[in-house]
């Protein structure tokens, strides 16, 4: 069949129809939109987790946080199994609540009210971010993330010594015994040392962000740091409802074809 003129909107008779047209444009886009929008809802509703907001100073785990120590960079993980709600104070305006062993200490915590203040006589720490201190014979406090299910995530971390003689500290990001990443943290609110890897976990999988007392012993090596850790919407495996979200506008597409087609 040869093609035909174009209908313009005023002179159809004898005109050919665009096919876009002629399925019902505005109801393609509609349904097409309808399953991009429900599909994306999934990948904006990828979980998030900050450790500082998150952190419990009553439960270890805590969802998918853990508070303990490696006894080296590359030695076992032992989680910590005492908490305490107040910790050392000498300016009397902070309160500090954390894990930690009695032997290494390698405690990792953060202060209960808002502001800055000092825990012991030179370590300041902050609303915001956590504190740790390495142990005193080279164990590396650490905090855990464990993924809750299988998927690509993204580690965004900084650390900051935050000791005013200045921390001699170094930080190390652990997938199991493979180090991702490391670092020295040293002085005093230096500017942050860390950065952003892109990982895939299966569930269950443990990522640890480790303090070590930076080769020179533990004098001194209070740090603050971040972590949050998010689950990556360019990897995230579509959930089976979001496929099947997608299945049906294409459905609908299709119906809308072939009900032209009749
Ligand atoms: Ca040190």
């Amino acid at each position: 069949m040869p093609l035909g003129r174009l209908c313009s909107g005023r002179r159809n008779r004898g005109c050919v129809r665009p096919y876009l047209k002629s399925v019902g444009f505005s109801m393609l886009l509609r349904a097409l939109a309808t399953s991009l929008l429900l599909a994306s809802s999934s990948v904006l509703s990828a979980q998030t987790f900050d450790a500082w907001n998150d952190f419990s100073a009553s439960n270890n785990p805590n969802g998918v946080w853990q508070y303990g120590f490696r006894t080296s960079l590359l030695g076992p993980f032992v989680r910590h199994t005492f908490a305490s709600g107040l910790g050392p104070t000498s300016s009397g305006n902070t309160t500090i609540a954390q894990w930690f062993s009695v032997n290494p200490f390698a405690n990792v915590g953060r202060i209960a009210g808002s502001g800055c203040g000092f825990l012991g006589p030179t370590a300041q720490v902050c609303a915001g971010e956590l504190y740790a201190h390495p142990g005193l014979s080279g164990e590396y406090a650490v905090l855990r993330f464990v993924a809750p299910s299988s998927a690509d995530y993204t580690l965004q971390f900084a650390y900051r010594g935050v000791d005013i003689r200045g921390t001699t500290s170094d930080y190390a990001v652990l997938d199991g015994g493979l180090v991702l990443q490391q670092g020295a943290v040293v002085g005093f609110r230096a500017p942050d040392v860390g950065g952003t890897l892109h990982v895939t976990l299966l569930a269950g999988e443990a990522i640890d962000f480790a303090l070590g007392d930076g080769g020179n012993g533990a004098g001194d090596d209070s740090s603050g740091f971040d972590v949050v850790v998010s689950e990556s919407s360019l990897g995230a495996v579509p959930e089976p409802a979001s496929v099947l979200l997608v299945g049906t506008g294409l459905f609908g597409v299709g119906a809308l074809t072939r009900k032209r087609k009749r």
